[in-house]
């Protein structure tokens, strides 16, 4: 069978939205067109309470996909909740959908409506003729939760199928930036591939001598450096056990970096106007640019924010242009030692604030038996402030 892997579409995401739905588009009609099932590994949705508008672009996207005449069925489910399709599209929640425990996320949505079939803490089966392909998924976690939670879950390979373990977290071989993230060593064994979201660049890794595949997202969202690659998704061919990364179109991303020790700010200036020139000059729509300016301020240049912000502006109609200068150092920013920076830069706003907490738990002993993890998901739901400290009391003193 050719199975699609796809993740993160973050639909929704409001900085580039329309980016964000064509691009799904684009990635979902072609996997239909290729594969003979998908699986999707979270983040469909940018935010765990989409708006209707959002919900819809989604039932959209996905009613393309129930249009296909699927060869290939979902012939069984193991787990502990319901599926109400066998239509061979398998997705689980990522971090963006990620709820406190017991309340509905929106990639339960789509399955309640029979658009996909979520497979968090279960076992898929999907068959073609006489081949069988097995999906075992974690919908996504804290990341502190991740290795205990797949040792609980136990995920056991199905004889005679190929088997496929899915999920949705960071994994410190490749982020090495928290002891919470978990390692490959705490994959289950006994699988033909391993896929993952999360990681929004495209990575071909393994994991117990067999494959470990993440496509990375569909749509621009960090504008770090290693999103300047192409946009797309894996098929994976489980006779051939060989793979190929199918392209998408997307938004044009480049990242530059401009050294300022030393010059004035009309050179400054200058060479700016100059990069951005140059980048959108045969990108078809406008490009994304982020120019990184690094080196020492001086007198002159000491406070020029204000200016800089002014000036990306101003190409508003070639290129979409940030420029930051949170590595410059002088007087506007110092930034000599700042250990946090790779940090922040690697991790989603989600998982920074989760460390922040624990962190700050950390200096406090905190000692209650209720998992951390849990009372910041109820503290950062989207409820008002008071029902979410409330509930959170509660949890806190039962
Ligand atoms: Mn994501």
């Amino acid at each position: 069978m050719r199975v699609a892997i796809l993740s993160d579409f973050h639909i929704g995401y409001e900085r580039f939205s329309a980016d964000a739905f064509r691009q799904a588009e684009e990635a979902l009609r072609k996997a239909s067109e290729r594969a003979d099932m998908m699986i999707i590994c979270g983040d469909i949705f940018d935010m765990r309470a989409p708006k209707p508008e959002v919900i819809a672009q989604a039932l959209n996207l996905f009613r393309n996909a129930k249009e296909k005449e699927w060869e290939a069925r979902i012939e069984a489910y193991e787990g502990k909740g319901r599926i109400y399709t066998d239509m061979p599209v398998i997705a689980i929640p990522g971090t963006h959908e990620r709820t406190a425990k017991n309340a509905e996320n929106a990639v339960g949505l789509l399955n309640l409506a029979g658009f996909l079939a979520d497979a968090s803490e279960s076992r898929v089966t999907v068959r073609k003729g006489s081949e069988r392909v097995s999906v075992s998924a974690l919908g996504g976690v804290s990341e502190e939760r991740a290795s205990g939670a797949i040792k609980e879950m136990d995920p056991q390979p199905l004889d005679g199928a190929f088997n496929i373990f899915a999920m949705h977290q960071s994994v410190y071989e490749l982020l090495p930036f928290s002891d919470d993230f978990m390692r490959m060593e705490s994959l289950p064994k006994g699988f033909d591939l391993y896929v993952n979201g999360h990681i929004h660049s495209k990575v071909e890794g393994e994991a117990h001598g067999k494959p470990f595949l993440i496509p990375g997202s569909t749509v621009l969202t960090q504008l770090k450096e290693n999103e300047q690659g192409s946009k797309g998704f894996f098929v994976f061919d489980t006779e051939r056990r060989s793979y190929e990364f199918v392209e998408i179109s997307s938004r044009k991303f480049l990242l530059e970096h401009i050294d300022i020790t030393g010059k004035g700010r009309e050179e400054i200036m200058k060479e700016i106007t100059e990069r951005v020139e140059h980048g959108s000059a045969d990108a078809t729509g406008k490009p994304v640019m982020r120019i990184v300016l690094e080196g020492r301020l001086n007198d002159s240049t000491n406070h020029i924010g204000t200016e800089l912000q002014a000036m990306a502006k101003k190409f508003s109609n070639s290129a979409s242009v940030e420029i930051s200068r949170d590595r410059l150092k002088g007087s506007d920013r110092d930034n000599d030692t700042d250990p946090e920076r790779g940090l922040i830069e690697n991790m989603s706003i989600k998982d920074f604030g989760m460390s922040l907490f624990l962190e700050k738990l950390k200096g406090k002993n905190y000692g209650l038996a209720v998992p951390p993890t849990s009372i910041f998901e109820m503290l950062s739901s989207g409820q008002s402030k008071e029902k979410a400290v409330k509930r959170a009391m509660e949890e806190l003193l039962s």
